[in-house]
Order: structure tokens, then C-alpha cells, then sequence
């Protein structure tokens, strides 16, 4: 991508009330004057303060912000005008008449990147809080933006950057007497880092499951309310719910978000033995599910006789994280739930609601331990990052043998490839098909 022409898009989604168009690049002032008119001239404006002035005939507020302090480090301006598609077009119309390019995804960010502003894990920061389905994975991304993530993967940088010249030191001055550090010394700072690239590694699944999702499957015998319970936590009618055992045949996915945490929400089949062909196979998928799912509402009918045994035969499914959720409570006043006290429970009437703010809260105990401490992470690595660390681990394995055996110009590239892989997951080394890779990802407008 060109980084000296003036660039220009939509910065906000249309159908609102008002659209911002930015325009960004050296020559932003000169051409947004020439579109937007004011009492003042826009070079004449103080930067970040609105102006009202007209486009054409519509009115238009305009903002101008000075290199190097704007999004992109660029000279930016940015135009309101009316939402709808009438009004932006006119503006972007005048723009690219009088010079401006229309911006490609991301490259709003991308210049910003270019420019020192963000490094490559603050650019995906971006485009996460742009897409984040939920209050946590929003939260994840805010931290990523503000540089928890990028000061971690730097810190790994530069110690394989000091482990490269130590390294280099003894190959340029192999007969001096310098102060180095011994082979075994090296070799265990390479494993050091390795130990801690794994640890950031390891933030991997939590950052997953933030982003697409956890998955939680509502399983139990036919009839306990599966189906009842999805509707209640989705706030509607997805699934079929019918006092016959056996209504539910498939399985029936949905998103929502619990306790902050975006889930895919998964209503199987009534669990049971079955002569009929095709609930049979509605109940192998019903295992899969299980087998699939990280958290399992293993529901069970609070009013049956023989519940604990209905629950027995969840904790024998191989459902991971299981919450006994004891349904139809509003059938039994004044119900206990026989619940093992190793079972995280609640108890619940998928009818009235009563109990649902309860699971909602052992949900997020529950999850909240698989996490560790019961807190959200602070930075989680996604797949792009996740694939250079273990590239670069595996460098650096290779560089501490041959350090062992003094090759230190066979280690010296292997830390050279180790740094340039750890190196790629900030940018700090970047191929144009690394950026190709992370920018695609944006939409017009970032
Ligand atoms: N009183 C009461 N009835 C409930 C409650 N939850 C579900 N029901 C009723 O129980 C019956 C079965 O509900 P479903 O939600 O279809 O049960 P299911 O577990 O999905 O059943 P299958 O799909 O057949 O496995 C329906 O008549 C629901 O109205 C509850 O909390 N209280
Ligand atoms: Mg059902």
C-alpha cells in the first residue's frame, strides 16, 4: 500500500444519525478545504476543535488533527455531515474529485502502524474491539490496544535480541578475553525464554474462547426442560419446546452472552435409549456435543423422582465443567438440591426465571476457574501470534543445543530466525505478507 498519497472512507457505519468521513495524508487540509467551507480556513483551524461550515449546500462540522497527534500520525481531517448514504457520498465525491484516494480496509490503521503508532498486536487490538461480540472480549481487546500484550512479546524480543549479540560477540572477538557469560549460562537463558514464550502461548485458548465463544451444551434426559432453559436464556423462542419426551431431535445452536462472556449455546436431544432411528441419532449427536463442549448444563428435572440419578448419568457423559442445573423448581417449593458438593449447581424454573441470575453467576465461577484465579486474562495471543512463538520456541531449542556444543555460528542463526519470528508478532520484523494477513482483516473505515 501507498503511504504518501491522501486517503479517504466512511469512518462510521451508515444508517446513523451522521456519518464522519476521515481524510488522511499530507495533503489533507488542503483538499478537505477545498471541500468543506467555513468562516475559517481549515489551515486556519485549530487543531481538535469542530468547526460548523457547508459542504456544497449541507451543512458539516469539520475537525482537523495535526501530524503527528492523530490516529493514523498523519495529518487528518475529519468531516461530519448527515447519516444516510446521500450526504457521504457528496463528500466523498468532492474528496476524490479534488484528489483524495479511497482508503482500503484498514488502512487507516495500517499508516498508523507505518508511522510508529501502533505496533502489529495494537492494530489487531483494533479490528478485535471493532468486531467484539461481548464486555470481555471488548475488555481483552482495550487492554491489547493500550500495549499489555505488546510489552510482553517486546520484553521476549529483546532478550533473543541480547542473547543474538552475546552470541555474535564471540564469534567477532573469539581471542579476546571478554566477559562472557558461559555456554551453559546462554543455553539456560534461551530456555528461559522458551519457558515464557510457552506461558503466552498457553493464553491461547482463553483468548479463543473469548473471541468465538465457549461453547456450553444444555444436555440431560428428554423432557427436563432443555430446550425451555435455551429460550429463557436467549430471551426468546429459538426452539421447540412440548411436554412429549423426544421433542427436541437435533441439536439447536445460538449465541448469546453470559456474564460478559460470549457463548454458543448448544439445546440437544433428550439423552435416553431409543428404538426410533432417527432420535437415535439425535442422541449420538447429543454425546458429540458433549464431548465438543467446554461447560455443560447438565439439566435435571427437579420435580422427577429420581433426579440424582438422572445427574449421574451426566457426571458419567464426559460433559467437562459440569453445572447440575435442577429445573422446574416453581413445581417443588422449597427444593434442595441433592447436588454432590463437588458439582457446581443451581437451581432454576425455566418457566417463571426464577434461578437464572444464580447460574448466570456459577457460570462465571465456573468459567472464571478454568481461567485460573477466576479472573479474565490480561492479554491472550491469538492464532497469528501463537504460530510465530512456536516458530521462534523452536529456534531457540536449536540454539541452546548448539550453544552447548560451542557452534556458536549455527546458534547465532538460529537466534537470528528466533528473533525474527518473535519479532513478527509485534512487527518489529514484517513481511508484506504478514501485513497482508493482519490488515485484511479490518473493514473500510479503520
Ligand atoms: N413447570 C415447569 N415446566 C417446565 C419448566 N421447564 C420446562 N417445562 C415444561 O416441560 C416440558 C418439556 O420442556 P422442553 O423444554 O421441551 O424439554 P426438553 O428437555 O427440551 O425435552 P426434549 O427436547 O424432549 O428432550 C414442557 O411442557 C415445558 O413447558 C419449568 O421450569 N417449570
Ligand atoms: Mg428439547
Amino acid at each position: 500500500m501507498n503511504t504518501s498519497d491522501t486517503i479517504t472512507a466512511p469512518a462510521s457505519g451508515t444508517g446513523g444519525a451522521v456519518t464522519v468521513i476521515r481524510v488522511s495524508g499530507p495533503r489533507a487540509v488542503e483538499i478537505a478545504g477545498r471541500v468543506w467551507r467555513g468562516r475559517l480556513s481549515l489551515a486556519d483551524a485549530e487543531p481538535r476543535r469542530m468547526y460548523l461550515g457547508k459542504v456544497g449546500h449541507d451543512p458539516a462540522l469539520a475537525v482537523y488533527m495535526k501530524a503527528p497527534a492523530s490516529y493514523t500520525g498523519d495529518d487528518v481531517v475529519e468531516i461530519q455531515c448527515h447519516g444516510g448514504t446521500a450526504a457521504a457520498d457528496n463528500v466523498l465525491r468532492r474528496l476524490l474529485a479534488c484528489g483524495c484516494r479511497m482508503a482500503e480496509p484498514g488502512e487507516f490503521t495500517f499508516r498508523a502502524f507505518v508511522n510508529g503508532k501502533l505496533d502489529l498486536a495494537q492494530a489487531e487490538a483494533v479490528a478485535d474491539i471493532v468486531s467484539s461480540g461481548s464486555e470481555a472480549a471488548f475488555d481483552l481487546a482495550q487492554k491489547q490496544l493500550a500495549g499489555a500484550l505488546s510489552e510482553k512479546l517486546n520484553a521476549l524480543c529483546d532478550r533473543v535480541d541480547a542473547l543474538r549479540s552475546e552470541c555474535e560477540a564471540r564469534l567477532d572477538f573469539p581471542d579476546e578475553e571478554l566477559d562472557f557469560s558461559s555456554d551453559e549460562e546462554l543455553a539456560e537463558n534461551c530456555r528461559a525464554v522458551i519457558r515464557d514464550a510457552d506461558e503466552l502461548l498457553a493464553t491461547r485458548e482463553r483468548g479463543r474462547l473469548l473471541r468465538d465463544g465457549v461453547e456450553v451444551v444444555i444436555a440431560g434426559r428428554p423432557n427436563a426442560g432443555k430446550s425451555s432453559l435455551l429460550n429463557c436464556l436467549l430471551g426468546y423462542d429459538r426452539a421447540i419446546v412440548s411436554p412429549l419426551p423426544g421433542t427436541t431431535r437435533d441439536t439447536v445452536e445460538a449465541r448469546a452472552v453470559l456474564a460478559g462472556v460470549p457463548v454458543i449455546l448448544t439445546d440437544t436431544a433428550g439423552l435416553r435409549e431409543s428404538a426410533d432411528p432417527v432420535e437415535k441419532l439425535g442422541v449420538e449427536r447429543s454425546r458429540r456435543s458433549i464431548a465438543a463442549s467446554q461447560v455443560t448444563f447438565g439439566l435435571v428435572d427437579a420435580s422427577a423422582a429420581d433426579g440424582a440419578a438422572a445427574l449421574d448419568e451426566l457426571r458419567n457423559s464426559g460433559a467437562k465443567n459440569l453445572i447440575a442445573v435442577w429445573n422446574k423448581i416453581d413445581l417443588v417449593p422449597g427444593f434442595v438440591p441433592p447436588a454432590p458438593p463437588e458439582v457446581p449447581h443451581a437451581a432454576v424454573s425455566a418457566v417463571t426465571g426464577e434461578g437464572m441470575k444464580e447460574l448466570v453467576e456459577v457460570f462465571r465461577r465456573v468459567v472464571g476457574r478454568d481461567r485460573g484465579e477466576g479472573v479474565l486474562p490480561d492479554v491472550a495471543v491469538n492464532a497469528r501470534m501463537a504460530a510465530l512463538l512456536e516458530q521462534g520456541s523452536a529456534a531457540l531449542e536449536s540454539a541452546e543445543k548448539r550453544l552447548l556444543s560451542s557452534a556458536y555460528e549455527l546458534a547465532a542463526s538460529d537466534l537470528a530466525e528466533a528473533s525474527r519470528r518473535f519479532g513478527g508478532t509485534v512487527g518489529r520484523t514484517a513481511s508484506p505478507d504478514l501485513l497482508d494477513a493482519v490488515f485484511h482483516r479490518f473493514c473500510i473505515g479503520k
